[in-house]
């Protein structure tokens, strides 16, 4: 099974749309393996945002990723990376389709609610930036076998 990595944004938890968030992640059958509140620092934000640091928009994104706590989120299941994004929706969200999380819910190219990982491989280092060992958890799942068919689950 494929992991990625979520953070509900500042925006999210200020409009109130956490609930709304984690279920449709839910809902689609994703497995939560970890869940946590915190307050991110300068020092993993320009980790998270390296390939944005030289933009001009990078210090205003910096501060409103610090403007209040995210929520980060670690997810299992099939070819997860790819299904997230087509869940969580393009960078602007006014440009979103409807029924994908930004499309439905921001009109912003920078305060878009979430962010998730754009690769398997940092999908990986992700989960290991926001999560410590422990945090991660290996649990048996129970709708596993109503989610995926006997096949996908042998692959
Ligand atoms: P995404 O993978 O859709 O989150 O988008 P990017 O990695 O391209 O951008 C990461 C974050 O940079 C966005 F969520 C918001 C911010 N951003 C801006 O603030 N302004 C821009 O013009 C582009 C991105």
């Amino acid at each position: 099974m494929e992991r990625t990595c979520i953070l509900i944004k500042p925006d999210a938890l200020q409009r109130n749309l956490l609930g709304e968030i984690i279920g449709r992640f839910e809902r689609k059958g994703l497995k939560i393996i970890g869940l946590k509140m915190m307050q991110l620092e300068d020092i993993v934000l320009e980790d998270h945002y390296e390939h944005h640091k030289d933009k001009p928009f990078f210090g205003k994104l910096r501060s409103y990723m610090k403007s209040a706590p995210v929520i980060a989120m670690a997810l299992e299941g099939l070819d997860t990376v790819e299904a997230v994004r087509i869940i969580v929706g393009p960078t602007k969200g006014r440009e979103a389709d409807a029924g994908s999380i930004r499309g439905d819910l921001s009109m912003s190219i920078q305060t878009n609610l979430v962010h998730a990982s754009d690769s398997v491989e940092n999908g990986e280092i992700e989960i290991k930036r926001f999560f410590k060992e422990e945090e991660i958890f290996n649990y048996k799942k129970i709708d596993l076998n109503f989610v995926y068919s006997e096949d996908e689950l042998e692959d």
